[in-house]
């Protein structure tokens, strides 16, 4: 019979070689005629799924309040920087989506990693918390925020929370990340379960209720899919405050020398 010559590259999200393309199997036309949201798209294309109306929703919410948190965050201040060197959207944006990591946004695979890792193993708080700083010698991720604190809390936190509370069937794991926080708390007002750590902890949440099995969201929080959130919500702002640097018509930026410590010493004979 017929041999099929092997091909370079496999797809298995969308075809484009139809009449037209489908997500997931999904024509295009078809996902607009029914109202699909962005929440459905991503579904179809970064987990081939139809997300269900709570999860669906979730997700939503999720990259409306990640978009922007303000023009002083790492990622916000190098697109702002980089715009004002002249440089265009896609170079501006991007030094933006390359601060992304564990200590700003990008913590929400190590918090959905380690809190679920701590509670699989049955750790109590206490000994999540010591095993984190003996062995794995890393500040929680999702733990910690800058300025958000317990006498500051985090809106978009009790957002995160309160939706969870009344559409998810179960919050295991928000539940055991919250007993984690009432302890690094008492230690220090700003160890709050923050933005990162609550997206990381529910998502884990939400895939269980999808019927995902614990080695198949391993394999989603391993290959990066649950900081992709923080990276396509973010992405709004970013490309948000690069207009705005455009509209502004803003000069180059040049550090102030006062806001620099001087102090260099050389070994130089
Ligand atoms: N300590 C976030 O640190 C921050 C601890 C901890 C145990 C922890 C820090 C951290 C984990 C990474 C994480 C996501 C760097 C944050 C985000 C999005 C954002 C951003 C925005 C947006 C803040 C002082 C003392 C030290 C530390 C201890 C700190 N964190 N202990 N576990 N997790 N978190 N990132 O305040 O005894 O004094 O030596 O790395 O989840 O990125 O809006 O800004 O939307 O854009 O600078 O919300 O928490 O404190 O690092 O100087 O630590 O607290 O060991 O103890 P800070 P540090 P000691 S959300």
């Amino acid at each position: 019979g017929k041999v099929r010559r092997p091909t370079n590259f496999i797809c298995t999200i969308s075809d484009d070689r139809g009449e037209e393309a489908t997500y997931c199997g999904v024509p295009i036309s078809e996902v607009v005629e029914r109202g699909f949201s962005i929440a459905d798209v991503i579904g179809l294309l970064w987990f081939k799924k139809k997300f269900p109306e709570w999860s669906s929703k979730f997700i939503d919410m999720v990259i409306k309040i990640v978009a922007d948190h303000g023009p002083a965050v790492s990622g916000a201040h190098n697109t702002k920087v980089t715009a004002r060197a002249g440089k265009d959207l896609m170079s501006s944006i991007v030094t933006g989506i390359l601060t992304i990591g564990p200590r700003f946004g990008g913590a929400i695979d190590g918090a959905a990693k380690y809190f679920k890792m701590a509670k699989e193993k049955n750790m109590s708080p206490d000994e999540f918390v010591a095993y984190m700083k003996n062995v794995e010698k890393i500040p929680i991720p999702g733990i910690g925020h800058r300025i958000k604190s317990t006498k500051n809390p985090d809106k978009r936190v009790e957002l995160l929370k309160n939706f969870a509370k009344e559409n998810f069937p179960k919050t295991e794991l928000l539940d055991y990340a919250l007993e984690v926080e009432k302890l690094t708390t008492s230690k220090k007002e700003n160890l709050i379960l923050n933005v990162d750590g609550t997206i990381g902890v529910l998502l884990v949440d939400m895939f269980k209720e999808l019927g995902y099995s614990d080695q198949e969201i391993d394999e989603l929080i391993n290959a990066g899919a649950f900081n992709a959130f923080f990276v396509l919500g973010r992405t709004i702002g970013f490309i948000g405050h690069y207009l705005d640097e455009k509209r502004l018509d803003m000069p180059l930026y040049r550090h102030p020398w006062d806001d620099i410590l001087y102090d260099v010493k050389c070994d130089i004979e």
